[in-house]
């Protein structure tokens, strides 16, 4: 979050307590003021405050000014933190529950000592709460309903459940009469990992009817708001969609601002301001003038800068790279020439070795290693060396029937504690690729992870590192690794990291993949599908690694078979 979002929230926090304390109307609207005028800069905060020129912003005076000083050089704001103790901010939070404003929620408060959502609920659910003026059998039930909508819209969800959701509504979208097109954008269209919300923007004339339309949908739960251009809704699936209706002429402007990120857009308006243009949702403006608005591309050339690509929107380093016409020219999907981790019903996977192959064949690749799991993962029904060798005799005889695709035999093989590995080097040998990778033992102490990884990677036979961190989103933290120290072996060594595609591991995530990168390490990108439909997750990967800014150049299998099969041999291609 950048320092400007930071004071801005803050001064709406402080407003919206003090609103619940009933402080003077007067001084909670100059906070509330304050906050949109922060968040509305073109200039970084710091800057202004540098030039000592705080003052100039509208609506901040010599005692906000003073306050914006004090966070900026210390971090926090003694005054806030004082309003903290009086009254809780976990309190403050809930205002965001439909139905619940200050007044009610300052009763609650005082009166019936609430100062989290559980203890509401158990206030929702006394007999007492009816003597609140206000409060009846029916308000109490919208209490609830709102209750449940803001649970629902705090949590995150992850990528790989927003997108074919996402998907679905936008096929909806285009049977409305009236609709012209229509597209995802904010977190979603970046390929976050995880999306607040979806963003969805459709061209129409018609917006009141087709938000009225939107609300309506079969995949519609709940309904937060309707308007003429602006719909939002959660979904049977509990996730917040938000729709807003452009006009043509303003298609490209609304795409670049509701695609985000935020703070890739403050800089962009930044940029704008310098050339004394003005940047919204509409358009991009000279005076009166548009200059810009249908197209997205347009929007970034009038301003001096390439289309930048939405995955790496996300304010580092993409504007100066874009300015100095060093954007990377990031890797696509139909670089893909095949899949190097895949499992099947000889270990954890649902379906044959002939049924992976032949999606595989369909999805157009050169090549598919057959990946399943080596002894210790003895849950995931991991493969003796007897039947390791039964697996490859099934193999061969796949290779005859299924041509046109290479089938390389491999496993997927355990990091022992030791950093030994779960085969030995007598059987790694007659392998075409050997994946290895952490499924036991994660609450190892960072350095010796470090150091049992390490020594997998030295393995002459390895190709290279799967699921590098262990994480799974949501449910899972990261082991504790030294990823440099892992990244730098793996170059050494001649070594791949992977990307893994699955939509709970996206592992390496984005930063680390800019990371190894950085230090000129190899990438694969895998789905480690158990099934053949998953191997359309590599979609997911691909958007990572995208996000962490990797080109083709950068994973290995973009190469084709010839060259792949060189550098899993140790030759550079
Ligand atoms: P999320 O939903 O938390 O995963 O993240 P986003 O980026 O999708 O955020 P969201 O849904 O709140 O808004 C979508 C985009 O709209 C956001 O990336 C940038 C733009 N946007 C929304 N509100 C503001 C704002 O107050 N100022 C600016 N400059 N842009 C905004
Ligand atoms: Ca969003
Ligand atoms: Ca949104
Ligand atoms: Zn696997």
């Amino acid at each position: 979050m950048s320092i400007d979002t930071e004071i801005s929230e803050i001064f709406l926090k402080i407003a919206n307590s003090l609103d619940i304390l009933e402080d003077n109307p007067f001084k909670i609207r100059a906070y509330r003021n304050a906050a949109r005028n922060i968040s509305e800069l073109t200039e970084d905060i710091k800057t202004i405050a540098e030039r000592d020129d705080l003052t100039k912003i509208p609506g901040i005076g010599k005692d906000l000014a003073d306050k914006v000083k004090e966070y900026i050089t210390s971090g926090k704001l003694n005054y806030y933190e004082d309003l903290k103790k009086e009254i809780p901010e976990e309190l403050v939070d809930l205002l965001a529950i439909q139905g619940l404003g200050p007044k009610m929620l300052s009763k609650l408060f005082k009166e019936y000592h609430v100062t989290n959502l559980e203890e509401l609920e158990t206030a929702l659910n006394g007999e007492d709460i009816l003597k609140i003026h206000g409060m009846g059998k029916k308000k109490i039930e919208d209490l609830r309903r709102g209750i449940v909508i803001f649970k629902e819209s705090k949590q995150r969800v992850n990528l790989g459940i927003a997108l074919p959701l996402a998907e679905e509504i936008i096929r909806e979208i285009n049977r409305i009469h009236g609709t012209e097109g229509t597209i995802y954008a904010g977190s979603l269209r970046r390929m976050k990992e995880t999306v607040g919300d979806i963003d969805i923007l459709t061209i129409a004339d018609n917006g009141k009817q087709v938000i009225e339309e939107f609300t309506k949908m079969s995949s519609v739960k709940d309904v937060l708001a309707s308007g003429d251009t602006k719909g939002s809704i959660i979904s049977r699936n509990g996730i917040q969609v938000d729709l807003r209706v452009v006009g043509p002429g303003s298609y490209g402007a609304a795409l670049q601002y509701f695609t985000g990120s935020q703070a890739h857009n403050v800089k962009i308006r930044t940029i704008g301001v310098k050339k004394g243009l003005k940047i919204n949702e509409y358009g991009l403006f000279r005076g009166d003038k548009t200059i810009a608005g249908e197209t997205e591309k347009d929007v970034y050339y009038k301003l001096g800068l390439p289309l930048i690509p939405p995955e790496i929107r996300e304010d580092r380093g993409e504007i100066e790279a874009a300015i100095e016409g060093k954007l990377p020219n990031l890797v696509e999907s139909n670089d893909i020439k095949g899949d190097l981790h895949v499992h099947t019903n000889w270990s954890d996977g649902t379906s044959s070795i002939e049924d992976m192959a032949r999606k595989a064949k369909k999805l157009g690749y050169e090549y598919i290693a057959i990946t399943d799991h080596s002894p210790s993962s003895r849950i995931a029904n991991g493969l003796s060396i007897e039947r390791l060798y039964e697996k490859r005799e099934e193999l061969e005889s796949v290779r005859k029937k299924v041509r046109g695709i290479q089938i390389l035999m491999g496993s997927e093989v355990d990091i022992l504690s030791d950093g030994t590995l779960d085969y030995p080097d007598s059987v790694l040998k007659d392998l075409d690729v050997v994946i290895a990778s952490v499924h036991i033992g994660f609450k190892m102490e960072r350095a010796k992870m470090t150091r049992r990884i390490m020594k997998a990677l030295t393995n002459p036979f390895v190709n290279f590192l799967a699921h590098p961190t262990g994480r799974l989103i949501g449910e899972r933290d990261p082991y504790e690794v030294d990823l440099d120290d892992i990244f730098e072996t793996a170059k050494k060594y001649g070594k791949a990291v992977e990307v893994n595609s699955h939509y709970l591991r996206l592992d390496l995530k984005d930063i680390n993949v800019k990371r190894a990168i950085d230090k000129g390490t190899d990438i694969v990108i895998s789905t480690d599908s158990h099934h053949p439909d998953h191997l359309h997750q590599m979609k997911l990967g691909v958007a990572t690694a995208r996000r962490g800014w990797a080109e083709k150049k950068n994973i290995i299998n973009t190469k084709r078979f010839k060259g792949l099969s060189n550098w899993l041999n140790g030759f550079s291609s």
